[in-house]
């Protein structure tokens, strides 16, 4: 043979294997998330063109990164018994705090509960997976207003949860009932809950309160304004034992602190344990709000289907009943309301009257200006 057709077929051969290789050989797929921790599993291996795909199976260890006591634990032993499904919970304090760890590229939490403006951050960061409606039929136990919620027209990422609102805690055996944010903003040294009062490690919310004390919108992306919240928030800190978004309530009801800016049903809750803890919206106003069950878009189709199982059960009229009867928070779901008791329904704090409702403003996505609240929040922390 001459050389240059030893060449040819030296050349003709090389490219013969390659191919074999690229047409028989195993593809990888991507590997996936373990169920909870977030640990890489083994390989699988992509289907051929003869092979469906494996239907997907529940994850049977889920993360439901939520809110501190904001369900009835025994939710998680009625899923368990009826699915197999665990369901291990882990808390946040913030929607700040969770988009930060969504964000971070954390994975392994199969359900996560952001607030209204939060969702609507959230979509946008591409940070949540849409929800199959065919996986949660009980979404049609939802109110008529909360199923196209404008952050989240048509339920396509998210379900609500639960609402409140938020105002100030007191114990009422030793504070008049305050009328105004002044308890907190213009702190009085003879004021008997002077340095025995918190208000919410949360920079939307405690801008918000000051923002509403001034009379301004509590979605302002006014810098002149918002430095003016700014320099009040501070003001208040000589009056305050800290912040707190936690505990804030069980310091009330024990006695340590006589006021707090907190969460209604928190308060309600605490009233278990001590009958004299009472809640009020200021004249000026304060915040309405819905949190809601979505699903990141970091789990993986075991996680997801598994989610989107909790999430239905979650739906039940009875599973949701017997959560707002654990947290004292107003249920979106009708047919779970056909369930709480008269005096739950008739309960101002759970359910505002109209003309208190009037005063309740929905906190927004401010766009740019969230990193101005955050900077800004930083430097009231900051401050002596
Ligand atoms: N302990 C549960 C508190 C739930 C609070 N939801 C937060 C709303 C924030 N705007």
């Amino acid at each position: 043979m001459r050389r240059t057709t030893r060449w040819v077929w030296l050349v003709m051969a090389l490219l013969a294997v390659l191919a074999l290789v690229a047409c028989g050989g195993k593809t990888e797929a991507p590997a996936t998330e373990a169920a909870a921790g977030g640990e890489t599993t083994q390989e699988q291996t992509a289907p051929t063109q003869e092979q469906a795909p494996a239907e997907v199976q529940p994850a049977q260890e889920i993360v439901f990164y939520n809110w501190s006591e904001y369900i009835d634990p025994e939710v998680y032993d009625l899923f368990k018994e009826e699915t197999g499904i665990t369901v291990v919970e882990d808390n946040f304090s913030s929607n700040e705090e969770l988009l930060a760890k969504l964000k971070g590229g954390v994975t392994g939490y199969a359900v996560i509960v952001p607030s209204d403006y939060m969702v609507n951050i959230m979509i946008q960061e591409g940070l949540l997976a849409e929800l199959n409606h065919d996986n949660i039929p009980n979404i049609k136990n939802l109110a008529e207003e909360w199923r196209n919620v404008p952050f989240d027209p048509g339920n396509k990422y998210c379900v609500p949860y639960q609402w409140g609102t938020t105002g100030i805690g007191y114990l009422s055996d030793q504070v008049d009932e305050p009328q105004s944010w002044a308890v907190l903003f213009e702190p009085d040294p003879n004021a008997p809950w002077y340095g025995r009062a918190t208000m919410l490690d949360d920079a939307r919310e405690s801008f918000a309160a000051a923002l509403i004390y001034l009379g301004y919108d509590p979605n302002t992306t006014d810098e002149a304004q918002l430095q003016e919240a700014r320099d009040l928030l501070i003001q208040a800190k000589a009056g305050l034992s800290g912040y707190d978004s936690d505990t804030y309530e069980d310091l009330v009801a024990s006695g340590e602190n006589l006021l707090a800016h907190g969460w209604s049903g928190d308060f309600l809750m605490a009233q278990e344990d001590n009958e004299n803890l009472a809640y009020t919206i200021p004249q000026e106003g304060g915040v309405i709000w819905v949190d809601n069950l979505c699903i990141p878009a970091s789990a993986t189709p075991e996680e997801k289907l598994a989610a989107e199982m909790f999430i239905n059960f979650i739906l039940r009229p009875d599973i949701g009943a017997k959560i707002s009867e654990y947290n004292y928070y107003a249920s979106p779901n009708a047919e779970a309301e056909k369930l709480l008791p008269e005096d739950f329904l008739n309960d101002p704090t759970v359910y505002p009257p109209a003309e208190v409702r009037s005063k309740l403003h929905f906190l927004k996505p401010v766009g740019d200006a969230e990193a101005l609240y955050q900077r800004l929040w930083d430097e009231v922390k900051a401050a002596p």
